[in-house]
């Protein structure tokens, strides 16, 4: 079991897509332990994206996901970061496998809805710049006997 870590970006919020996205994590039987809609500040954006710092797209991917709220999660259950991958699909929508959040709804790579940590060492790393220890909900749902039996 592990958590992980998700971002509903600019364009996820502001096309009315939270709950639609919210719906295919939890179908799949994953469970939000935190939830929260913030506004990135420029140092939260490029401690996010400091990986990407001098590439060609960074100074448009800050502005972009500075551009109004996202929306953060914590999300628990067996493999959940690979899970939360396979559920957002390739970073270019146009390369995402249909089924997925960013084939569904998106078209361009620069505007691709939403961000998922893509191994257990970055979900640790981003979790800790959204999230403190407190922020985390546990509990359990009657559904996780059936889930994982
Ligand atoms: P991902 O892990 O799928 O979110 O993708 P990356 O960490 O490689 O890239 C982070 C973000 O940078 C992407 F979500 C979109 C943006 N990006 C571009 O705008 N252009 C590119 O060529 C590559 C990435």
């Amino acid at each position: 079991m592990e958590r992980t870590f998700a971002m509903i970006k600019p364009d996820g919020v502001q096309r009315g897509l939270i709950g639609q996205i919210i719906t295919r994590i939890e179908r799949r039987g994953l469970r939000l332990e935190a939830l929260k809609m913030i506004r990135l500040d420029k140092d939260t954006a490029a401690e996010h994206y400091k990986e990407h710092v001098g590439k060609g797209f960074y100074d448009s991917l800050l502005d972009y996901i500075t551009s109004g709220p996202v929306v953060v999660m914590a999300i628990y259950g067996d493999s959940s970061v690979s899970m939360i991958r396979d559920i957002v699909g390739k970073t270019d929508p146009k390369k995402a496998a249909p089924g997925t959040i960013r084939a569904d709804f998106g078209i361009d790579i620069s505007r691709n809805i939403i961000h998922a940590a893509d191994s257990p060492e970055s979900a640790e790393r981003e979790l800790n710049v959204y999230f403190d220890g407190s922020e985390y909900q546990n509990y359990s749902k009657p559904d996780e006997k059936w889930l994982y039996p």
